[in-house]
């Protein structure tokens, strides 16, 4: 039994907007103070957590003079070095100024793109003198409520001229970028571009430099959309395309709820967890999430060791589920090996096709197996319940 503590190779990180959250929501202004950036540093320092991202405006206020953001980032690099906390993320904030109000590298005003990219360019300036090696790209505001004239296909063209600019500046100032997109099917817009994983991956395959691109999936935003997390994190592994990941939990159909890490369904949670873990994914593990509005400080530090704990007892979870002999024999039942029909199947060749014509089948022995998954499933409820 672990103590269920982070380490550093767990490479848990939380933003510097999750623990800072001041429990604002469109009906109620904070419950709690937003607390000094060198404290909070601290305080996750402590959890062992590894990373702290940021949007530049979560660090450097928007209208810091260039005296008083080195002031800011001299202080928060002091903060890290003394807690062994890193950067390992940035991001830019372009949702919050009310000139994002219609977008960014969206919008319909060509004004509105170009400060998008200068406060992106200036963004990711600061994100490498503090180590960050992913930028993520949160498109919040990049949506519509109206779709009026050519806006939805002007939409797409700006944001992928604009995602190839920023790749070659990346390149240009030698700063080694992965970048993350994260999809979102709405809040605040209507409709946001590029809804989904899938949406996400398709459009990368478009981009000048595909390869510095992949995805950045939030549990929430495929869980808002009743879209299976797990289906589009497996999606994104397969693609070579997982770069970063947003950890936390949702109801289907809520607004952007964020919640505590396998606060809502514990089992999608633990198939996920299984997911990275038999894949050997091994990059950041971002909790993007916030404690309840009722919270008071005391409540996000339990929020954030409760995203910790989860997770690692999850992850005891699987080992133990990979270990278990009758779920394991159960789900050797369950996937029907045959050596010489999957040779003949992995590939087409004119023999392999004229073999597979000539095979015969038993098809009303196929549609008549039962598949065991009910046991294979109550076992997986019986092994997180702890009866096993
Ligand atoms: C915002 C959003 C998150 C994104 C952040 C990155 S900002 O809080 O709800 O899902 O990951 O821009
Ligand atoms: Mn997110
Ligand atoms: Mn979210």
């Amino acid at each position: 039994m672990s103590s269920y503590t982070a380490k550093p190779e767990d490479k848990f990180t939380f933003g510097l907007w999750t623990v800072n959250n001041p429990g604002r929501d469109p009906f109620g202004g904070p419950t709690r103070h937003v607390l000094p950036i060198p404290y909070v540093v601290e305080k996750l320092g402590q959890l062992g957590v590894w990373g702290v991202n940021l949007h530049d405006n979560d660090l450097v206020p928007i209208d810091a003079t260039a005296a008083e953001r080195d002031a800011i980032v001299k202080e928060f690099k002091q903060a890290l070095s003394d807690n062994n906390v890193i950067v390992p993320m940035a991001t830019t904030n372009l949702f919050s100024d009310p000139a994002f109000k219609d977008g960014a590298f969206t919008s319909a005003d060509a004004r509105v793109r170009a400060y998008a990219l200068q406060k992106t360019m200036e963004s990711m300036d600061l994100g490498a003198e503090l180590g960050a090696k992913i930028y993520v790209f949160w498109g919040g505001r990049e949506g519509s409520e109206v779709d009026a004239g050519s806006k939805t296909m002007d939409a797409l063209g700006h944001f992928r001229d604009s995602l190839n600019f920023l790749c070659e500046y990346s390149k240009d100032q030698g700063y080694d970028y992965k970048f993350a997109l994260e999809p979102k099917p709405n809040e605040p817009r209507a409709d946001i571009y590029l809804p989904t994983v899938g949406s996400a991956l398709g459009f990368i395959a478009t981009l000048d430099n595909p390869e510095m691109v992949g995805v950045n999936p939030e549990v929430a935003h495929e869980t808002i959309a009743g879209l299976s997390f797990p289906h589009a994190v497996a999606q994104a592994l397969d693609a070579g395309k997982l770069f970063h990941i947003d950890l936390n939990d949702q109801k289907i159909g809520r607004f952007d709820q964020d919640l505590r890490f396998g606060a809502e369904n514990l089992k999608m949670c633990f198939h996920l967890v299984k997911l990275l873990l038999d894949n050997t994914y091994s990059g950041p593990k971002h909790f993007d999430a916030h404690a309840l509005r009722t919270e008071d400080e005391a409540g996000v530090w339990a929020f954030a060791k409760g995203c910790i704990r989860t997770y690692l007892i999850l992850e005891e979870k699987v080992r133990q589920y990979n270990a278990d002999p009758e779920i394991q024999a159960a789900l050797s039942e369950y996937f029907v090996r045959d050596a010489a029909l999957e040779g003949l199947s992995k590939k087409y060749s004119p023999a392999n096709a004229a073999a597979l014509k000539a095979m015969p089948v038993d098809r009303l022995a196929l549609g008549a197996r039962g598949m065991g998954l009910e046991k294979i499933d109550q076992l997986t409820v019986e092994l997180l319940y702890g009866i096993r």
